[in-house]
């Protein structure tokens, strides 16, 4: 075995990566001015870092000049059975699959760390690791590794991991003899652009992130436009509606890796529970967990949409209750989940019993568009 390539599959294959393939890192591409056209037309709403960054994202040698060799693996993270079925439980949560154990940067970062170090080691050059949050794009990196290929719904899938896969990436200024990219296998299939709730898909390949309850649930800080908050269903962190569906994941297998496995409180949780949690509550509840980034406030209005979609009138006391929060944020879902599930009339009554005396000009505008 004296081709590296083979040392170093065997070393991601013990750290528990399901891939790992080699692609040039300094080729040109097209994916540059796609991020470019993408950016410019606000489709990232205001994920306002990937304006800042455009340029060293653009491509991976603009980020880093040294760069030669793409290193990319894949950590197959699938679910055992299809999640979709959970959502029909109305006064449920649904929490992504990703999301549902560690934090899957964490438990990726450090795996890459000790590869890396051996890339260091036997190759005699610099390394560099990143795993979604570094300016680098790598998606496209991975097709052109050959991981899988960008779908319709522009994720990465393969026809052994279905769309399953998170993505890391070592970068090294060593040359190293690259794999086969994929080509792509969505042929006539649409079933992703189909299934999604918002319509997010301005064509095959090209995403909308504004529309997408993925950016809506998690990368949103304010109150959403009020057209998405009913499409969120029971969505409250995440989604995986045009993922689930895809054909290709009939041959993927489910995840192995214990600390991405999902938690209890992470599959069907009470919307009542969530809705009770402080701030204290809500960091213990989702330590070491994705979730815990957004804060609770922000998970907190997730849960106030979801409740406002349920249906349940048992949760009208809890939504009357955080009308009176100390977030803007979550007064303002609080009053729209009632105004769905109250009558016009008991809405107009509750409105008149006070809780419309606000300061926050949001809040306000909340009352008066549900009135
Ligand atoms: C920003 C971001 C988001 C944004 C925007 C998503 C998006 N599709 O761009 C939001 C918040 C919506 C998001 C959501 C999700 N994300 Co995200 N996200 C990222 C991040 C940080 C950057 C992606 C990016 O550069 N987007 C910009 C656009 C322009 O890039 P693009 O999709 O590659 O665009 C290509 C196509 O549009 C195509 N294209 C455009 N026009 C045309 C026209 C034609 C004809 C063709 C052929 C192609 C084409 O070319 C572009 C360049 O390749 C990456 C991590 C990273 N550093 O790469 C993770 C990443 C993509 N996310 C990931 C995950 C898991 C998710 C979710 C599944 C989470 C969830 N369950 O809620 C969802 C999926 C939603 C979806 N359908 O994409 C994984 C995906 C793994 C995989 N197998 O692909 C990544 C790679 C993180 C990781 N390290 O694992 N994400
Ligand atoms: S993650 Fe959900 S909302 Fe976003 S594009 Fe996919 S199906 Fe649509
Ligand atoms: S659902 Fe169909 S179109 Fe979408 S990514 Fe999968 S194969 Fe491609």
């Amino acid at each position: 075995m004296s081709d590296p390539r083979d040392i170093l599959r065997v070393q991601a294959a013990g750290l528990g990566f399901s891939v790992c393939r080699f692609a040039s890192a300094s080729e040109p591409w097209t994916a540059g001015e796609r991020l470019a056209h993408f950016v410019a037309a606000g489709r990232h709403g205001d994920m306002g870092w990937m304006e800042t960054t455009l340029e060293r994202r653009a491509h991976p040698t603009a980020m880093w000049p040294d760069a030669r060799t793409a290193i990319v693996l894949g950590m197959n993270y699938g679910p055992d059975a299809d999640p979709l079925p959970e959502m029909s439980d109305r006064s449920a949560g649904y929490i992504s699959v990703y999301a549902r154990g560690d934090d899957y940067h964490e438990v990726i970062k450090g795996r890459l760390k000790t590869l890396a170090g051996q890339v260091a080691a036997r190759l005699g050059a610099e390394v560099k690791v990143f795993v979604d949050t570094a300016p680098l794009m790598e998606k496209p990196l991975a097709q052109r590794a050959g991981l899988g290929w960008q779908g319709k719904h522009t994720n990465l899938l393969s026809r052994e991991h279905g769309n399953w896969l998170f993505l890391g990436v070592i970068l090294t200024a060593a040359e190293i003899e690259p794999d086969a990219a994929e080509a792509e296998h969505c042929g006539s299939c649409t079933a992703c652009l189909t299934a999604c709730p918002t319509n997010a898909f301005p064509g095959p390949f090209q995403l909308d992130a504004r529309r997408c309850l993925s950016y809506l649930t998690i990368e949103h800080a304010g109150p959403w436009p009020v057209e998405f908050r009913a499409l969120t269903g029971a969505r409250i962190y995440g989604c995986d509606d045009c993922l689930a569906v895809c054909p290709w994941n009939k041959f993927a297998q489910g995840g192995r890796e214990a600390r991405l496995a999902a938690r209890e409180a992470s599959i069907s949780p009470r919307l009542e529970d969530l809705a009770a949690l402080d701030d204290p509550a809500f960091r213990a509840l989702f330590s070491k967990s994705p979730i815990k980034r957004i804060g609770r406030d922000r998970f907190v209005r997730n849960v106030l949409y979801a409740i406002g979609n349920s249906g349940d009138a048992a949760l009208v006391a809890v939504a009357s209750r955080l009308t009176a929060d100390a977030s803007p944020l979550v007064r303002g879902a609080a009053v729209w989940a009632l105004s769905r599930l109250l009558d016009e009339r008991a809405f107009a009554d509750l409105r008149l019993s006070g809780q419309a005396g606000e300061a926050d000009a949001g809040v306000l505008a909340e009352w008066a568009r549900a009135a």
